[in-house]
């Protein structure tokens, strides 16, 4: 199926919040995950979100609407950069928060989590809040390209345990495209859409 991803809003404080009715689906992860380069290859454009080589930079929740589907990606700032301050890490937490407790419509949370590395503190503790909310979780394990094939499984029997009964974590690659569709229609069943 051709899809467009557009642009649609950016906010920087909770008071700028305001949200669609249409479904939503997030992507969390840490700064330098590979986020924004996964949107980009989602989208098929290298032009849509800022590719960073440093972390930390996006402080931005960014709407992005799919169609013809009619869902949203919802952008959330990268987490865990070690250099940034206490003050910064409190406005990316409230900023979440408020994202958080005002979707109504929020569907699922693609947590994306780097391939390479065995799971992180910030990861599990995502993973955590979001199973305590009951909120569905999609582990898309990025820069796939980096890892031999053994690892990438390793990666998915771990969050699969750690997580209990989720979706089977995706493999992706924004630099091959490996995964882009099983991501997709992983992302059009958590809304619940039919393809086509
Ligand atoms: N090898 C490889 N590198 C990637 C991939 N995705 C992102 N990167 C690199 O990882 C760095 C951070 O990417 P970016 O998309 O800005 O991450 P973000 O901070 O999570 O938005 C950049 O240097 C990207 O080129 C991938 O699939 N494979
Ligand atoms: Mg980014």
């Amino acid at each position: 199926m051709n899809r467009v991803v557009r642009l649609t809003s950016t906010i920087y404080t909770p008071d700028q919040l305001s949200l669609p009715d249409a479904p939503q689906i997030a992507l969390a992860g840490r700064s330098n995950v590979g986020k924004s380069s996964l949107i980009n290859a989602l989208a098929g454009t290298k032009k849509l979100a800022k590719v960073s080589g440093t972390p930390g930079k996006t402080r931005s929740i960014n709407l992005y609407h799919v169609s013809p589907a009619g869902y949203y990606l919802v952008d959330l700032p990268g987490y865990g950069y070690a250099r940034c301050s206490k003050q910064e890490r409190q406005s990316w937490a409230s900023l979440i928060d408020a994202y958080i407790s005002k979707a109504t419509s929020l569907c699922a949370v693609a947590m994306l989590i780097d391939c390479r590395h065995s799971p992180q503190l910030l990861d599990l503790e995502l993973g955590s809040y979001l199973r305590q909310i009951g909120m569905p979780i999609l582990v898309v394990l990025t820069k796939a390209d980096q890892c031999k094939q053994a690892e990438r499984a390793k990666r998915q029997r771990e969050w699969t345990e750690i997580l209990g009964e989720i979706q089977r974590p995706v493999p992706f690659s924004a630099r091959t495209g490996q995964g882009r569709e099983e991501l997709w229609q992983a992302l059009d069943s958590a809304v619940g859409s039919v393809p086509g």
